[in-house]
C-alpha cells in the first residue's frame, strides 16, 4: 500500500508540471481525489488493514493529501496570475487615442436675427412682450380694425381652429393684450417677436414664419419719431451707411401707413440684381396707430398717439446673410446652419 501511495504521489506531481490550464488542473484533481479517484479508492481499502497499520496509513494518506492540496493551490494561483496578466495586456486602454467627438448643434440664424433685433430695441428702452400663438378672432382681427368682412380673414389666409379660434396671422394681438394689461400707464413701449401662421406654402411662403412687431404709445408721439427710430434700427442691422425712405401704403391698423425701404446693402444704392436696379429694398411696414386700435387697447386717441411697425424675420435674415432660398431656413441642415 505504501508503494501505491508513493506511486500516486509521484504520478500526480509529475502530471502537475505538465498542466497548461486551470481546467486541466481540475480534471487531475478529480482523477486523484474524486469519487472514483485513485487516492479515494485507496482509502476505501483501508478497512482491510490491521488495527495497528490503519492509523499509520491514515497519517501517510493525510500528509499526501495536504502535500497535493498545497501543490495544486500553488499551480492554481500561477494559472490565475497568468490569466490576469494576459487579460490586462489584451484589454489595455490606449489613452493616447483621441475620443469620439459628439456632433454639435448650432443656433438657428432666425434665432440669431431675432436676438439681434431684440438687442437693438432693448437698447432704446423697449421691453419684449410675448403672447399665445393660438388666438381669438377678437385679438387677431376685430381689435386691429379688421371687420368681419375684411379679406384678410379669408380661409385662404388664416388657419381657423373654430369659427372664433385661430392661429395668429401676426404678433399684433400681443400688443393689444399688453395695452389692455397696462392701461392707463404710459408709455407702452414694446416689441413682440414670435411665430405666426398663414395658409400659404410655396417657394417664397412658409405656413409658419416669424415676425417682430413694435409699438410705442405715449403723449405726443409723431411720425418723425417713427422715421428716426427706423433709420437707427436699419443702420444697426444693415450698416452705418444705410438710408431709408417711406412710401405711402395701407394697413387697416395704422393711419397713415408706409412701406419702409432701406438703401441696398449689396450695391449701396447704385442698383444691382438684389434691389432689381432700384437701389432700395423693402424691409418693413409701419404707420401711426389707428385711433380705433388705440381705443380697443384702452387708450384715449384724443390724449395719446402711437406708432407701430412690423417686419418679417425670414426676410431680414435672408437680406442680412445673403440667403437666396427661404426653404434653407426650414431644412435645418447642420451644414447650412453652421455658416451663421
Ligand atoms: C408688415 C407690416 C405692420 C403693424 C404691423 C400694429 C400693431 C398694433 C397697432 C398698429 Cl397693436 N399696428 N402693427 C403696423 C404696421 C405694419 O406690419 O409688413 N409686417 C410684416
Amino acid at each position: 500500500m505504501r508503494e501505491e501511495i508513493q506511486k500516486i504521489k509521484e504520478d500526480t506531481l509529475a502530471q502537475l508540471t505538465k498542466l497548461t490550464s486551470s481546467e486541466e488542473l481540475q480534471e487531475l484533481k478529480v482523477r486523484v481525489m474524486g469519487k472514483k479517484g485513485s487516492l479515494t479508492s485507496l482509502l476505501k481499502q483501508m478497512g482491510q488493514l490491521s488495527a495497528e497499520e490503519r492509523p499509520k496509513m491514515g497519517q501517510i494518506v493525510n500528509e499526501l493529501r495536504t502535500q497535493l492540496e498545497d501543490a495544486w493551490d500553488k499551480k492554481w494561483r500561477e494559472f490565475e496570475k497568468n490569466a490576469l496578466e494576459s487579460r490586462l495586456r489584451e484589454e489595455r486602454i490606449d489613452i493616447s487615442l483621441p475620443g469620439y467627438s459628439l456632433p454639435q448643434g448650432h443656433q438657428h440664424p432666425l434665432s440669431k436675427v431675432i436676438e439681434e433685433i431684440e438687442d437693438i430695441f432693448m437698447g432704446m428702452g423697449f421691453t419684449i412682450a410675448e403672447g399665445p400663438e393660438i388666438e381669438t378672432d377678437y385679438y387677431n382681427f376685430e381689435a386691429l380694425n379688421l371687420p368681419k368682412d375684411h379679406p384678410a380673414r379669408d380661409m385662404q389666409d388664416t388657419f381657423f381652429i373654430t369659427e372664433d379660434i385661430l392661429l395668429r396671422t401676426q404678433t399684433s394681438p400681443v400688443q393689444i393684450r399688453t395695452m389692455e394689461k397696462q392701461r392707463p400707464q404710459l408709455p407702452v413701449k414694446i416689441i413682440a417677436p414670435g411665430k405666426v401662421f398663414r395658409n400659404d406654402d410655396d417657394a417664397t411662403h412658409s405656413p409658419m414664419f416669424h415676425q417682430v412687431e413694435g409699438l410705442l404709445v405715449d403723449k405726443g408721439v409723431r411720425m418723425s419719431d417713427l422715421k428716426g427710430l427706423l433709420l437707427y434700427f436699419s443702420r444697426q442691422m444693415f450698416g452705418e451707411s444705410r438710408e431709408i425712405r417711406l412710401r405711402p401704403s395701407f394697413f387697416p391698423f395704422t393711419e397713415p401707413s408706409a412701406e419702409v425701404d432701406v438703401s441696398c446693402m449689396l450695391c449701396g444704392g447704385a442698383g444691382c440684381r438684389l434691389c432689381k436696379g432700384t437701389g432700395w429694398i423693402e424691409i418693413l411696414g409701419a404707420g401711426m396707430v389707428h385711433p380705433h386700435v388705440l381705443e380697443m387697447g384702452g387708450y384715449n386717441p384724443k390724449e395719446v398717439t402711437g406708432f407701430a411697425f412690423g417686419m418679417g424675420v425670414e426676410r431680414i435674415a435672408m437680406l442680412k446673410y445673403g440667403i437666396e432660398d427661404m426653404r434653407l431656413l426650414f431644412d435645418n441642415d447642420i451644414r447650412f446652419l453652421e455658416q451663421f
